[in-house]
């Protein structure tokens, strides 16, 4: 890994998860902080065995337990060309303490000054070599500062696909206005094949920002906050790549039901469009 990485990485890794005033500050300077060992490799390896059970189905399936299994999600746009199992709450002790635990909920109420806050969706990824690359950079919505916790239940190296973060991107609301309303959407990584998304990036948009741009390549039980409103994006894994994580949305309110998304692509489309049309 080069050494301007290893760098950034260092800058925004906080060694326990109970040091939250720490994890609070790092977030708030750089809108990311990773925390090495969040859980140990046993627990990774348990957990990602029975994701698999039900990720690893042939079709679709809603469980009994309440979890559902969804391929490429968001079709043709590059942002979710992997299988998802929604809700592993439903089914594994481990994944509902790390759901519910205090350490993140008040990083998340102290980071917004404001609370409380819970999880509404937790959901188990598999990412793996697909023909369509992953969407790149991209904030998650216009419409408000979202805030994730992704762990990582296997070792990711730059193959696999490592989540990765424009530091510091969240606070640069001048960046967000001038997506929104002065370079529009843009196709992930230019490929005319693919829709343009209205919070998509490119390279050329971010210029000097690139600086900043972090890849998390990280062992197994390593555990990622950040604000969705910082540009962000996974890498495409390769041939051989291989990434399992799970990611718990967070949103105001406490012991939030379970709900179908963190948020809705299409709202956004929406509101770009109408505003558009208004011009
Ligand atoms: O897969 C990744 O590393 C990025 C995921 C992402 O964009 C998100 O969870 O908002
Ligand atoms: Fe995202």
């Amino acid at each position: 890994m080069s050494n301007h990485n290893q760098n950034l990485i260092d800058k925004v890794t906080i060694n326990s998860i109970v040091n939250t005033d720490k994890i609070t500050k790092t977030m708030k300077k750089y809108g990311v902080c990773l925390i090495p060992n969040y859980i140990s490799d046993e627990k990774c390896n348990t957990i990602q065995k029975e994701c698999a059970k039900r990720s690893e189905v042939k079709v679709d399936t809603n469980f009994k337990d309440g979890s559902y299994r969804r391929y490429d999600v968001y079709k043709n746009t590059g942002a979710a060309a992997n299988k998802r199992v929604y809700h592993t709450d439903c089914f594994s002790n481990d994944l509902m303490e790390f759901k519910i635990d205090k350490h993140i909920q008040t990083i998340c109420k102290d980071y917004y000054d404001k609370g409380p806050y819970s999880v509404h969706v937790q959901v188990y990824e598999r990412h793996q070599f697909h023909q369509i690359p992953v969407r790149s950079f991209h904030i998650d919505t216009f419409e408000t500062s979202t805030f994730k916790a992704m762990l990582y239940l296997s070792d990711v190296t730059i193959e696999d696909g490592p989540n990765s973060y424009v530091i510091g991107t969240h606070n640069n609301a001048e960046l967000r206005r001038k997506k929104q309303f002065e370079w529009g959407p843009k196709r992930s990584e230019n490929l005319e094949y693919l829709e343009p998304h209205p919070t998509n990036f490119i390279e050329e948009e971010l210029g000097p920002l690139l600086k900043n741009w972090v890849k998390f390549i990280a062992k197994k039980g390593t555990l990622i906050l950040f604000d969705t409103w910082g540009v962000h994006c996974g890498l495409s894994p390769a041939k051989k790549g291989d990434r399992h994580v799970i990611v718990n949305y967070y949103r105001p309110g406490e012991n939030l039901p379970r709900s179908d998304f963190g948020f809705d692509p299409k709202a956004d489309y929406k509101k770009y469009f109408s505003k558009y049309e208004k011009k």
